[in-house]
């Protein structure tokens, strides 16, 4: 529900924004685009600052107030707040490679996240549906987006920053109903995870949102569960089945992208060969049930399902 208001906003203000476009002509400035490895630089730049100057409420978790929310809170290492542990000493690290849009290389972008509470239970793939609630923050603290009630996502169709830090986290037990038609989950991962823009947005925020272009990212996740092994196009193959490079990257596997007008990545792809017969008939016998080994009816080492010819 708020994710559609959410939406209306964006429509409303983009509206607002032509008007008065056209109200007030500005002679139209082109600023030529950036590259990935000096943004990659400035970006690390400023989160280093932003973790060096800045703590959470560590305290709290630690010692929980009487009707404590177990929200995270940051703020500036200053005045009273002098002494406090920042936020540099207590993240974790993950590097990942991202590509270069023509293609010539790839530039190194480092991930961090804290774990406040790890969580009881298992951790997503990167191919797995999660159920979280979240906040996203600039490295200002100004608020571009937040869940009012959990959401489901697919940790491999947002932005790669957030995918890859939410697998870091675990679930917890749940659903327990609270005897009030709301349900909780006890011992749920709670973790925060800031990112470089080449792991966000880079130069294409969403319309009408208030990231600027180039923005470090920030966002507090609260994993409450995951659909273990999720099956995203319902082919029959899990989805992290479907990362046949095994590099981490669901959306750079595309079996059939020389006959696909559209991209359409293999863990969202029914027909991953584009053969005309779908991955889930061609990995089945005749009563419906999954064939392992998958069939590989030619013998040539490329099962039929991603096999256009057989
Ligand atoms: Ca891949
Ligand atoms: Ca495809
Ligand atoms: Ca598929
Ligand atoms: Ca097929």
């Amino acid at each position: 529900m708020k994710l559609k208001r959410f939406f209306c906003l964006i429509a409303l203000t983009i509206f607002i924004w032509s008007c008065k476009k056209d109200d007030n002509p500005v002679d139209a400035v082109i600023v030529p685009p950036r590259t990935l490895a000096d943004v990659a630089v400035e970006d690390e730049k400023e989160i280093q600052a932003f973790l060096q100057t800045h703590f959470y409420n560590y305290e709290e978790f630690e010692t929980p107030p009487t009707d404590f929310d177990f929200n995270i809170r940051i703020d500036t290492i200053s005045g009273d707040n002098a002494g406090k542990t920042p936020l540099a000493n207590q993240v974790q690290s993950e590097t990942l490679d991202v590509l270069i849009d023509n293609e010539e290389g790839e530039i190194q972008h480092t991930l961090y996240y804290l774990i406040v509470n790890e969580g009881s239970e298992e951790s997503p793939t990167i191919g797995d549906n999660v159920f979280v609630q979240y906040e996203g923050l600039l490295l200002d603290s100004t608020s571009f987006d937040a869940s009012s009630t959990p959401v489901v996502f697919n940790l491999s169709r947002v932005v790669s920053g957030f995918g890859n830090g939410t697998t870091k986290l675990k679930g917890g037990t749940g659903p327990i109903e609270n005897g009030d038609g709301t349900v909780r989950y006890d011992g749920h991962g709670i973790g925060m995870i800031i990112m470089p823009s080449g792991l966000g947005y880079f130069n294409s925020p969403p319309q009408g949102s208030n990231i600027p272009q180039y923005s470090p990212l920030i966002f507090k996740v609260d994993l409450l569960s995951f659909e273990e092994d999720t099956d995203l196009d319902k082919d029959g193959i899990p989805s992290i089945l479907e990362d046949l490079d095994m590099d981490g990257n669901l959306n750079n596997d595309n079996t059939d992208q020389d006959s696909e007008r559209i991209f359409f990545p293999n863990y969202n792809d029914a027909d991953d060969d584009g053969d005309g017969t779908s991955t889930l008939e061609e990995i089945s016998d005749d009563d419906g049930n999954i064939i392992t080994p998958y069939p590989d009816t030619d013998g040539d080492g490329t099962p039929d399902y991603l096999d256009s010819d057989s």
